[in-house]
């Protein structure tokens, strides 16, 4: 069934769908902003996350809520880089959740495995450069622009078409740019530029996304369309932090769709997810 996962090169292989748990060392992200804020508590939190089954470790200093404004490099490095080489020094396979090429280098020296940028590189000119020359692994997520406005760019007629071909265009530009073919994720991006019906739609054709032909990301954590599928008869939407029962069962069906890793904030029940669907997998 690796196969279907497919491997990434420069990575650890796993036998199922890995589990990469999120550390967002910022105020305001709109699911745990602010929680994991100082350096101290953002490295015992990635610890508890692997301990918990967490294969790898997304740590991310900017807040990429809808509406959300950029924070300036120095403040992300601030943010990020302890985190990283805290989680380093402790072992753990650690992913730098930046659209910044010096944010991504500077992780990358500090012993970062792989760069997770949620604009594909299109952000920053000098990223794909930056991680071709460190030959690092690097996600590829559909993307249409800044969370400031992007709800705006929300349009499609064909969901799933245009992010499969969107992503294959972003995805020959990274490897025009030098990054292996080998080294590339691809991720759909639920929720960026992207309504409900939207992320619904590309979790029921993961299998098109795959036809890409490299190793998929699924990172539907605790996100808006989960809120919708959960509202109550009385019109109220569960927070954020009430949606990881959710969040679980998407992975679960990810990993039975052949996803190669789903990014979550609460891992414990998505690391059990992951574990039953390869049993399943064995039993088919
Ligand atoms: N979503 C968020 C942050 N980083 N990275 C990837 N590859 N894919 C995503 O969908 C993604 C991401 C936003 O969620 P958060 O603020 O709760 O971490």
């Amino acid at each position: 069934m690796s196969t279907l996962r497919g491997r990434v090169a420069g990575l650890p292989e796993w036998d199922r769908c890995a589990v990469m748990g999120v550390v967002n060392v910022t105020p305001d992200s709109f699911s745990d902003g602010g929680r994991w804020f100082d350096t101290g508590s953002a490295i015992k939190h990635g610890l508890e996350l692997v301990a918990q089954g967490a294969d790898l470790i997304d740590v991310g200093g900017e807040s990429t809520r809808p509406g959300a404004p950029r924070v300036d490099e120095a403040e992300e490095a601030r943010r990020v880089l302890p985190v990283v080489r805290g989680l380093v020094s402790e072992g753990v396979t650690v992913s730098v959740d930046t659209m910044r090429a010096a944010i991504a280098e500077r992780a990358l020296i500090d012993g970062a495995a792989l760069v997770n940028d949620v604009s594909g590189g299109l952000a920053d000119p000098r990223m794909v450069p930056v991680v071709a020359a460190a030959e690092a692994p690097f996600v590829v997520m559909h993307w249409r622009g800044f969370s400031e406005d992007m709800n705006s760019r929300a349009v499609y007629s064909d969901v799933v078409g245009e992010v499969v071909d969107e992503l294959r265009e972003r995805m020959d530009a990274v490897v025009a740019g030098g990054v292996a073919a080998e080294r590339i994720v691809v991720d759909p991006g639920l929720g960026f530029a992207k309504g409900a019906e939207h992320d619904l739609a590309l979790l029921a054709h993961l299998g098109e996304l795959r036809s890409l032909g490299r190793p998929l990301l699924v990172a539907a954590s605790r996100k808006r369309f989960l809120g919708r599928v959960l509202t109550d008869e009385g019109g109220g939407v569960p927070p954020a932090r009430e949606r990881d029962a959710a969040t679980a069962a998407v992975s679960a069906l990810s990993a039975r769709e052949g996803a190669w890793a789903v990014r979550v904030h609460e891992v414990r029940a998505t690391a059990d997810a992951v574990r039953v669907a390869r049993a399943v997998e064995e039993a088919e």
